[in-house]
C-alpha cells in the first residue's frame, strides 16, 4: 500500500474492451495493435489486478462456430488459471451489430427483440462458466434520435419485459447471477433510454424479481451531463443496490472520454472513492477506461497502472481526510446535534411527534446566523489532496 502497489485484495479489474482498445475513433482509425485477452490477463496479473470483464464477443467473435467458441473458452479458462484471475462480471454486446441499430431490448421488431433475448442467454450462460457473479446491461442503442420512431411507454415495457425475462432464466437454470443496469445519457443514440442511476432505481422497483436486480454506474457518464457522481453511487449504496461500479474520468460536457481514472477532477474522485471506503462497498473496482489514443502499449500498461494507483492514492487520502484532527473537530462542530431535537426527528411518524414539533420555540434568525465555516473546511481539503498537508 506504501508504494501504492495494488494486490488482488483491491479487487481492481477491467474489461478486455478495455486495454484491447485500438484507438478507434469517430474520426480516425486504430492506431495501435492491442494485447489479446490472453496476453492482457498475464500483463494484468503481474501489474496486480484482480480480475477481468468482458462481452461474450470480447473473447469469442460474433460469427464463431460452436467449435471455436469452445476451444477459445477453453484457452481462456486454462490462462485464468495459470494467472489467479478471475471473471467477475459480464455482459452481452447489443451495440456492436448493426442488428441493434435501432435498439436491442427496445426495437420495434419483435425479431430483433428475440436476437437479443438469444444472444444475452447464451452469454449468460458464458459468463457463468467463466465464474461472473454479477451480469451487466449497457443498453447503449436503446434510444432514439427520431422521437416519432419509438413509443417511449412500450420501449419501457419492452425493456421491462426483456429483464424479466432473463431474471426467469437465470432463476431457472438456477445460476448464482444478479443483474446490474448501467444508465447513460446519450452517445451513441441521441437520447438513451433510462439516463440516470436514479431513473434505473425507479424501473427496478417495477420488475418482477426487483432483488435480483441492482445498478452499474459509470463516472463518465453522469460526468458527461455535469451530474454529482458521487451523489448518484451514495443514492444506489442507500437502495442496496450498487451491485458494480465503472471508474474512469471524464470532463463535463464533452464526448465520451472513457479517459484513465482519476485523470480529471481530483476532488471529486475523491469523494467517491472515500464514499466507497467509508461505507464498505465490497464489490469489484472495475476500470472501464481505455488509454489515449496517443499510446503506444507500453503506456497502455501505464494508462492500467495508474487506474489502480490513483484509487489506492485516493484512498489513502480517504485514511488521512477521516484521521485529520483539525478537519474531524470541525466535522464535529458542523454536525452537533441537539438532544431533544434529534429523537423527534427520528424514526416514524406519531401524533405526540407533531405536537411536540409544532410546539417547539425556534427563532429562524437565530437558526441562520449559526456559522458554517465551509470556506475552512474546504481549503483543508484542499490542502490534504495537494498534498501541503
Ligand atoms: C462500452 C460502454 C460502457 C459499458 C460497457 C459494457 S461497453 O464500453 O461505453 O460504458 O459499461 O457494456
Ligand atoms: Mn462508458
Ligand atoms: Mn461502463
Amino acid at each position: 500500500m506504501a508504494d501504492f502497489v495494488p494486490t488482488k485484495n483491491d479487487k481492481f479489474t477491467f474489461g478486455l474492451w478495455t486495454f484491447g482498445n485500438a484507438g478507434r475513433d469517430p474520426f480516425g482509425s486504430e492506431v495501435r495493435v492491442p494485447p489479446t485477452p490472453i496476453e492482457g490477463l498475464h500483463k494484468l496479473s503481474e501489474l496486480g489486478a484482480y480480475g477481468v470483464n468482458l462481452h461474450d464477443n470480447d473473447l469469442v467473435p460474433f460469427d464463431a462456430t460452436p467449435a471455436e467458441r469452445d476451444r477459445i473458452v477453453a484457452e481462456f479458462k486454462q490462462a485464468l488459471k495459470d494467472t489467479g484471475l478471475v471473471v467477475p462480471m459480464a455482459t452481452t454486446n447489443l451495440f456492436a451489430h448493426p442488428v441493434f441499430k435501432d435498439g436491442a431490448f427496445t426495437s420495434n421488431d419483435p425479431k430483433v427483440r428475440a436476437f437479443a433475448l438469444q444472444k444475452t442467454m447464451r452469454a449468460i450462460d458464458l459468463g457463468v462458466e467463466l465464474g461472473a457473479g454479477v451480469y451487466v446491461f449497457w443498453g447503449g442503442r436503446e434510444g432514439v434520435e427520431v422521437e416519432a420512431s419509438k413509443d417511449p411507454v412500450t420501449a419501457l415495457q419492452h425493456f421491462r419485459d426483456a429483464i424479466n425475462f432473463l431474471t426467469g432464466y437465470v432463476a431457472d437454470q438456477k445460476y448464482k447471477l444478479k443483474f446490474a443496469l448501467e444508465p447513460k445519457p446519450n452517445e451513441p443514440r441521441g437520447d438513451i433510454y433510462l439516463p440516470t442511476t436514479g431513473s434505473m432505481l425507479g424501473f427496478i422497483a417495477t420488475l418482477d424479481k426487483p432483488e435480483m436486480v441492482g445498478v452499474n454506474p459509470e463516472y463518465a457518464h453522469d460526468t458527461i451531463s455535469a451530474l454529482n457522481f458521487t451523489h448518484a453511487v451514495a443514492q444506489a449504496l442507500d437502495a442496496g443496490k450498487l451491485f458494480h461500479i465503472d471508474l474512469n474520468g471524464q470532463k463535463p460536457g464533452r464526448f465520451d472520454q472513457d479517459l484513465r481514472f482519476g485523470q480529471e477532477d481530483y476532488k471529486t474522485n475523491f469523494f467517491l472513492v472515500k464514499l466507497l471506503e467509508d461505507r464498505g462497498y465490497t464489490g469489484s473496482r472495475h476500470f472501464d477506461a481505455h488509454a489515449l489514443r496517443t499510446s503506444d502499449i507500453d503506456d497502455v500498461w501505464q494508462f492500467a497502472r495508474g487506474c489502480m494507483r490513483t484509487y489506492l492514492i485516493l484512498k489513502e487520502k480517504a485514511r488521512q481526510f477521516n484521521a485529520d484532527p483539525e478537519i474531524q473537530a470541525l466535522l464535529k462542530e458542523i454536525n452537533a446535534g441537539d438532544a431533544v431535537i434529534d429523537p423527534l426527528l427520528a424514526g416514524k411518524y406519531s401524533p405526540a411527534k407533531a405536537a411536540s414539533i409544532k410546539g417547539l420555540k425556534l427563532d429562524a434568525n437565530q437558526l441562520a446566523a449559526k456559522p458554517l465555516p465551509y470556506e475552512r473546511l474546504d481549503q483543508l481539503v484542499f490542502d490534504l489532496l495537494l498534498g501541503v498537508r
